[in-house]
């Protein structure tokens, strides 16, 4: 990388922690506004993450954000403690922050280069018939870290899939008052999209096979009967945001016609993947070193050797084993596909190829071979690492540290008084803390960290280029925030805390890494627990 990118990369890093302060202003706004009768009680906290705004902006030299920060902090200034929040200075709070959000936008929009939107990076939409429902599961959401909006009509509704294409919709299957109506608004949708939105669908009633199979051709990933608890949704999104849509698909094509290469790389791009195109055989060791595909496209006939004998060769490394084989050709005889197929292929498609039918193709191949994969590397209650797999990043991590001459900081996490939440309120509940303490890490840290579970309530966080001052940082943030959450068991409240112990690779393996790191951890839970503590 040059030094240029470097340095663009590097700008777009820090600039992404001014927006994200930016939403936490903008939540803690939202919170005020909507129930101003303890406005008072969030007062300070407002001005506390307003002020850490404006230093971050200062600092990174993002202008627009310093300014609507420290307008918003002129005007707090007037707001005098123990006192009621006045109509007057509310409107004028409305206004600032109004500005503040446009400015975010704005930034997030450059950097992802897409055209400006008159609404705020929203990835999850909200249909449902109960707006109070709505409207707390989006309070709920923000705290998570999600974007997410509730629409009152399903005209609305459309209008921002058509502004900016959603990550995911919660439907209600009666939205917009008759029966079915919801179902009906998402068929529409979906004709618009190449790739269709998961949909996950609530219902008053548990819904005839017919709705059932209709809600599903559509896209309903999920189909909830009786309408369940928030916690329980949010893990859903969460599966939907995070999961299959987020990282586009990497597809490698072998194709020795240059147009129908080219074809395809244009139809694959557009469908938001990731495709690297190669038209010579011969290129095909490198390409897979160099790219890792998921999906392989072979085009059937080239001089020199065909689709089968290709496959072969890759699937002759254990790496490839199980990636799947797609081939491509005119060939219209059943008895040859089939032959391919026995030989290591997993689909067959006849050119001329259909765009939709190209894109459906990769899209259900590599969702399976994605979750299978997960089944090997993945925690099932939290779908974070595993113990082993997490091991195995860090020594790669370690690697890359050294080679590049980087810091690398490594955290342990472990959930206080763990036992005592099981004991008191069950099991499930004991998952389900576990479960959201996964979330909270996932949307908190930066995608290139690393987060593992690494036995039954200890957690493990690999960040890459991070010093392990800045890892304490942004770790004690997450322990605060965390701590503040409202675990509910029923109608009953309680609150969690974890404590952290976090290292900085010193040259050392990974074995004493972690031991550094545990050290550390133990230190935290010996002086009171809630606490994160430095290996020295
Ligand atoms: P400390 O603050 O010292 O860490 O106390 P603790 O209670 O968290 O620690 P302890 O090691 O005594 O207890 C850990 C508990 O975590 C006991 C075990 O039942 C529970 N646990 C481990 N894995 C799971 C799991 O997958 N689900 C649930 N619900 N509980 C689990
Ligand atoms: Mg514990």
């Amino acid at each position: 990388m040059n030094d240029e990118s470097q340095k663009e990369k590097l700008r777009q890093h820090f600039a992404r922690r001014v927006t994200t302060q930016a939403r936490v202003v903008l939540d803690t706004w939202q919170k005020i506004s909507e129930n101003r009768g303890q406005a008072e009680s969030l007062r300070e906290l407002f001005a506390a993450d307003t002020d850490k705004l404006v230093r971050y902006a200062l600092r990174f030299e993002m202008n627009d954000h310093a300014v609507a920060g420290k307008r918003i902090l002129q005007l707090l200034a007037s707001w005098a403690p123990g006192t009621a929040l006045d109509d007057n200075l509310a409107a004028q709070l409305q206004e600032a922050t109004g500005s503040l959000c446009q400015s975010t936008q704005r930034r997030s929009d450059q950097a992802t280069g897409q055209a400006p939107q008159q609404y705020r990076r929203t990835p999850v939409y909200i249909a449902l018939e109960n707006r109070e429902t709505a409207n707390r599961l989006i309070r709920q959401l923000e705290f998570f870290g999600f974007r997410a909006a509730a629409f009152a009509t399903a005209r609305e509704l459309v209008e921002a899939c058509n502004q900016s294409k959603p990550e995911t919709i919660l439907m209600d299957v009666n939205f917009g008052g008759s029966a079915l109506a919801g179902i009906s608004t998402v068929e529409q949708l979906q004709a618009r999209h190449e790739t269709p939105i998961p949909i996950i669908f609530v219902s008053e009633d548990d819904g005839t096979i017919e709705t059932r199979l209709r809600a599903s051709r559509c896209g309903g990933e999920e189909f909830f009967y009786p309408a369940v608890d928030p916690g329980q949704l949010i893990e859903k999104i969460e599966t939907y945001c995070n999961g299959n849509s987020s990282e586009p698909y990497k597809v490698l094509v072998l194709d020795d016609s240059r147009a129908q290469a080219k074809f395809m790389e244009t139809v694959l791009k557009r469908a938001g993947m990731n495709a690297y195109v190669i038209t010579d055989p011969m290129q095909i060791i490198n390409a897979l070193d160099e790219f890792s595909p998921e999906i392989i496209i072979l085009d059937m006939y080239m001089p020199g050797c065909t689709g089968t004998e290709i496959a072969r060769v890759i699937r002759q490394q254990d790496k490839f084993h199980s990636v799947p084989i797609i081939y491509l050709s005119a060939e219209e005889d059943v008895n040859k596909q089939l032959q391919a197929m026995s030989l290591g292929g997993d689909d067959f498609l006849t050119k001329p190829i259909d765009p939709k039918h190209l894109v459906a193709t990769i899209h259900n191949r590599g969702r399976r071979a994605r979750s299978l994969l997960a089944l090997m590397i993945r925690d099932s209650l939290t779908g974070l690492y595993n113990h082993t797999h997490t091991l195995y990043l860090l020594e790669q991590e370690i690697v890359r540290a050294r080679q590049k001459d980087q810091p690398l900081a490594f955290a342990m996490i472990d959930i206080d008084e763990f036992k005592k939440v099981n004991d008191t309120y069950g099991h499930p509940i004991g998952d389900r803390i576990l479960r959201s303490l996964s979330m909270f890490l996932k949307q908190r840290l930066r995608k290139t960290d690393h987060i593992g579970r690494y036995g039954g309530e200890e957690f493990a966080v690999i960040l890459p280029n991070t010093s392990a001052r800045d890892a304490q940082n942004v770790l004690d943030e997450i322990r605060q925030r965390f701590s503040e959450l409202q675990q509910q068991a029923g109608e009953q409240e309680f609150r969690v805390s974890f404590s952290c112990g976090v290292a900085d690779w010193q040259g050392d393996s990974a074995q004493t890494l972690c031991e550094r790191a545990d050290k550390a951890l133990y230190r935290s839970k010996e002086h009171g627990r809630n606490q994160i503590s430095l290996a020295s």
